[in-house]
């Protein structure tokens, strides 16, 4: 059966990085079902919409976040959302894998840098995350 893959990464935080969220999903899209391919959507902007039906979207990415069967979260782009799918994803016992660009005179939160239940991989191009997700994932 094809794995479901849950990829996290920053919509309110801010959307400098979604071109390279594109990327890394269509990567992922060779090892399952990605559960969140609107994370790279051009539309999905930080400012939202006015009828967002925010309780619809938790309780959705909340049963997809149950549903899979790990989770990739860019934690470049500080979020909360992304923060609070880690924990959560934590709390569900999902292999949790966090990629994070090292930025000048920024750092990334302690709570995740040195969750145990994370495993935390640095980056600076996508041909090394794409390297980092094919080990964590595995053959
Ligand atoms: O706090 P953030 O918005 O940056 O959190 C981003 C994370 O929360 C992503 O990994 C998503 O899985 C989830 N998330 C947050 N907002 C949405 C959303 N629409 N649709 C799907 N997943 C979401 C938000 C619309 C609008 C209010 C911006």
């Amino acid at each position: 059966m094809a794995m479901n893959i849950y990829f996290a990464g920053s919509i309110c935080g801010g959307r400098q990085d979604r071109e390279l969220y594109y990327k890394i999903i269509e990567h992922l899209r060779q090892y399952g079902k990605v559960l969140t391919k609107h994370i790279a959507d051009r539309d999905l902007t930080e400012k939202g919409e006015d009828n967002t039906d925010d309780r619809a979207i938790h309780d959705r990415d909340l049963a997809w976040l149950q549903s899979s069967d790990l989770v990739i979260a860019e934690v470049t782009t500080p979020s909360l959302g992304v923060g609070y799918e880690v924990a959560r994803a934590v709390q569900f016992s999902k292999r949790v894998l966090c990629l994070y660009r090292p930025q000048a005179k920024k750092r990334l939160s302690a709570m995740i840098a040195e969750s145990p239940d994370v495993v935390n991989k640095q980056y600076s191009s996508l041909a090394q995350a794409k390297r980092i997700i094919n080990g964590f994932i595995g053959p």
